[in-house]
């Protein structure tokens, strides 16, 4: 097992030794993924290197102020029309995570891994993962600290959103001394924190606030009080204009209830197919409970997708939480 200094090393010489880079994130980015990707592109950039950044979805509204932000390719918009021998996947706990991008991947292509999951399964052939961190984008402030690059406020704003969204606007668990040193000197390069935090955890869209409405409706509690969930369909995403990016933050709701250990929010994609959200007090690991599922996360903040019937997978995830309680 290699230090997390080795893997700076081994991920910093991959990207001085080769060119021609593709930079993914998964499927339905957050403030994370799309940071982190922006960040490796700045990086390239500064490197004089040839990269595409590409995600499989559109990038948030409410991040297109970042730097480049535009530049992702968004495979709903258009195709690429070639593969790429060297790839970069951030913010992903496994390589399906990357969703159709892969299709850009050539066959026998050499992939760097990096990555803050705990339940990170080491694919690629370099990889860079700190369970521990708080955002691959603290990952990301450590691997740029080992080339000699000016830092400028764009990449410092895009840093500084991976840890403002990843920590909940620095209130989770995961913001510990060292994100703040590292918020601190993102601060001192010019980055306005409070524009931040509105834009990107305050400011709703009347969608979002519409489909909040709808799911509040749906808030049911365990017998025991201590498990609570709400559900949103297709038609309520179509008749309030909701994107799936309005649904985040939904959870938080039947988990701040007090006296709840888990809230979730499931997500009907189809007949057969719900997407459910896990968020935990902090007795349960939904992190593990979720890989059940073949889902993954963080042991407080986790997902999946189950191959099921709304009606099918309520009670079926209540039964795993129930167990861990
Ligand atoms: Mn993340």
């Amino acid at each position: 097992m290699q230090s997390y200094e080795q893997s700076l090393q081994q991920t910093r010489e991959f990207l001085l030794d080769h060119d021609d880079y593709l930079v993914v994130s998964h499927v339905q980015p957050d403030g994370d993924a799309v940071s982190s990707t922006l960040a490796v592109g700045w990086l390239l950039s500064c490197l004089g290197k040839k990269f595409t950044m590409l995600n499989e979805g559109p990038i948030p509204q409410r991040m297109r102020y970042l730097w480049h932000a535009d530049q992702i390719v968004n495979l709903a918009d258009g195709e690429l029309t070639r593969t790429y021998d060297r790839v970069i996947c951030v913010d992903c706990a496994d390589f399906q995570r990357v969703g159709l991008t892969q299709r850009y991947f050539a066959p026998d292509a050499l992939i760097a891994n990096i990555d803050h999951h705990p339940t990170n399964n080491g694919y690629g052939a370099v990889t860079l993962i700190k369970p521990d961190a708080a955002a691959t984008a603290e990952i990301l402030f450590d691997l740029l600290k080992t080339f000699q690059v000016q830092w400028d406020i764009d990449v410092a704003t895009a840093l500084y959103t991976g840890l403002l969204t990843d920590t909940g606007g620095f209130r989770y668990t995961n913001t510990s001394p060292k994100v703040m040193a590292a918020v601190s000197e993102l601060l001192a390069l010019g980055v306005n924190g409070p524009e931040l935090a509105e834009t990107l955890l305050e400011e709703m869209t009347l969608a979002q606030v519409k489909v909040l409405n709808r799911a509040l409706n749906t808030l049911q509690l365990s017998s025991d009080g201590d498990i609570a969930w709400v559900y949103v369909t297709p038609q309520d995403m179509e008749e309030c204009g909701a994107a799936n990016e309005d649904l985040e933050g939904i959870v938080n709701y039947p988990r701040n209830i007090r006296g709840v250990e888990v809230g979730m929010l499931f997500k009907v994609i189809t007949e057969r197919s719900v997407k459910v959200s896990l968020r935990s007090a902090g007795k349960v690991d939904v992190a593990e409970l979720a890989q059940v599922f073949g889902g993954g996360g963080h042991t407080r903040a986790a997902g999946a997708r189950i191959d099921m019937t709304l009606e099918e997978a309520i009670p079926r995830v209540l039964e795993e939480v129930r167990k861990r309680l």
